[in-house]
């Protein structure tokens, strides 16, 4: 059944597995100066946007990690005020930042206009919160704007990208976690989508080592469900020079916004990290 042309099949060739999705139409494909992009119209999953042969998002399962990579953080942040996303091209992010009343800007550095310019079109309601005046799009190089910016000069760094290969590939390196690091205010906290546990467990722990590497003193991986991602299981990654123990729970208790997946037992939940998972990764 994979093999019918109306399905989409993403293969895992390290893991022998694959993951097929019935696909109704292909509504848009195009080679981006920076990576192929293709869009999907799905029975079940509704619109799925693919990035080099790699789902990134669909309608039916984004709530999960975007809720997850945005509000686990910023309510384990004391006062999130300044957020920038790095990559976070379908925006996503943006909008789940941008529910935080305390936020004053949320700059997107996404290095890709493409991927926002399609997501305009097909993920309108991904885009739905681009108008907030809080809201800054910038087409340009996170690395590279990570490295011009301030000491000090932001709270949160949400680094929203695609696999550690490709256009994303120096953002899983000490030299720009020690730039997130220089970049960001006492308290700050750097947050990464960190793959699968069950897959990619040898990148979780060195992302954690060169965190630490980079002068983060606390790292910590938080964990939760995603149906179109490899293993259907996925994480994010944080780290502070200050205390990742606790989060603002009553806030998130009384969060003035609605969501799907994300409330304050299960920021507990998340962070209870698996057997296994304790013993590979010391954090
Ligand atoms: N960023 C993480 C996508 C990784 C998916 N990997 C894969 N399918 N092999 C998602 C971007 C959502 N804003």
């Amino acid at each position: 059944m994979p093999n019918e042309k109306n399905w989409f099949t993403e293969v895992y060739p390290k893991h022998g597995s694959a993951l097929s999705m019935e696909v109704s139409a292909k509504l848009h494909e195009e080679q981006s100066a920076f990576q192929h992009l293709q869009i999907f119209d799905t029975p079940w999953l509704g619109k799925l946007m693919v990035i080099d042969g790699c789902t990134m998002v669909s309608d039916r399962d984004n709530f999960l990690y975007h809720e997850m990579m945005t509000h686990q953080t910023l309510f384990t942040h004391p006062d999130p005020k300044r957020v920038w996303i790095i990559g976070g091209g379908d925006c996503g992010s943006l909008k789940e930042v941008l529910r935080h009343p305390g936020v004053e800007r949320a700059t997107q550095i996404e290095i890709d206009e493409r991927v926002t310019r399609l997501a305009e079109q097909y993920f309108p309601d991904l885009c739905s919160s681009n108008n907030d005046p809080r809201a800054e799009l910038l087409f340009i190089d996170g690395i590279q704007w990570v490295r011009d910016a301030a000491d000090g000069s932001v709270d949160v760094i949400i680094v929203d990208s695609t696999d550690p290969v490709g256009p994303a590939e120096g953002l899983f390196n000490q030299a720009f976690y020690a730039q997130c690091l220089r970049c960001l205010a006492p308290d700050g906290i750097l947050v990464q989508q960190s793959e699968s546990p069950l897959f990619h467990l040898d990148l979780i722990g060195a992302m954690h080592q060169t965190m630490r590497a980079a002068g983060f003193t606390a790292t910590r991986t938080f964990f939760f469900p995603q149906f179109i991602y490899p293993s259907g299981w996925w994480s994010g990654t944080m780290a502070s020079k200050g205390s990742l123990e606790g989060f603002r729970e009553q806030d998130a208790r009384s969060k003035p916004f609605e969501t799907r997946y994300y409330n304050a037992d299960i920021h507990k939940a998340a962070l209870v990290a698996p057997e296994f998972f304790r013993k590979a990764i010391a954090s």
